[in-house]
């Protein structure tokens, strides 16, 4: 039976041998989400990287460029890291170069795994259904914030291994811990997530309807899969 783990933090990956394992990379507010909402919307490729000089200079070869540092879009960038800026038409059939201050780094720090996909609450079940035919050993990467765990990500990590629980060994406690948390939370995530760093900083910044769209579950039946230097 393969086994599902969960790394907190991406600067927890020392501790991790990727190899041959599935990563599944989450920032569930907001990086993923809105990568998996622009894939839902008709993006082509997704470049996530991680400065922002190199995503500027994605712009020569015709991509969109969306870059955001502490909750903030960066100026100079055609977007920021809003899924709602992500629908309205403007990025069907484009490529994305795309920066964020956690998002991006906890895909791009997970490069020596077998296989990355991007996960979010919005495309939880096309996840499952994924790792459930890979048949591969999984770790979630959590990207947290700054290299703080974050509940946001974990609940997202709880809400997978619960959904794979029948076929899927755990190898440590955090897919554990991971488990028990969204069980206590998931009656109302948009709740128990209130006194949340990163919430209260998003809504700080009056970042409000965001969140409440990032937790809802299964809206979309797409999978960003990591292929050479992108996402596809
Ligand atoms: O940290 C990140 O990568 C971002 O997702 C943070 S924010 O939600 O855009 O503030």
């Amino acid at each position: 039976m393969p086994s599902i783990d969960v790394c907190f933090s991406p600067e927890l990956l020392h501790l991790y041998d990727l190899k041959g394992k599935a990563v599944v990379a989450v920032d569930v507010l907001r990086a993923t989400s809105t990568m998996v909402t622009a894939f839902a919307e008709g993006a082509s490729h997704i470049f996530p990287v991680m400065e922002l000089e190199e995503c500027r200079g994605f712009a020569e070869r015709g991509c969109l460029t969306a870059a955001e540092r502490n909750g903030i879009k960066a100026e100079g960038f055609d977007l920021g890291n809003s899924p709602f800026a992500y629908m309205n038409g403007n990025v069907a059939g484009r490529d994305i170069a795309i920066t964020t201050t956690n998002g991006t780094r906890a895909i791009r720090l997970s490069e020596a795994a077998e296989e990355i996909v991007v996960g979010a609450f919005l495309n939880l079940q096309a996840v499952v259904n994924h790792l459930r035919e890979l048949n591969l050993d999984v770790l979630v990467v959590c990207a947290g914030w700054k290299g703080q765990f974050n509940l946001e990500d974990t609940l997202f990590a709880g809400a997978l291994v619960e959904r794979l629980n029948d076929s899927f060994s755990y190898e440590h406690d955090s897919a554990l811990a991971a488990l028990y948390l969204y069980q206590t939370a998931k009656q109302d995530l948009v709740e128990f997530l209130r006194q949340s760093s990163h919430v209260r900083r998003l809504e700080h910044l009056e970042i409000h309807k965001d969140i409440e769209f990032c937790l809802r579950h299964d809206v979309y039946d797409v999978l960003p899969v990591w292929r050479h230097d992108r996402l596809v």
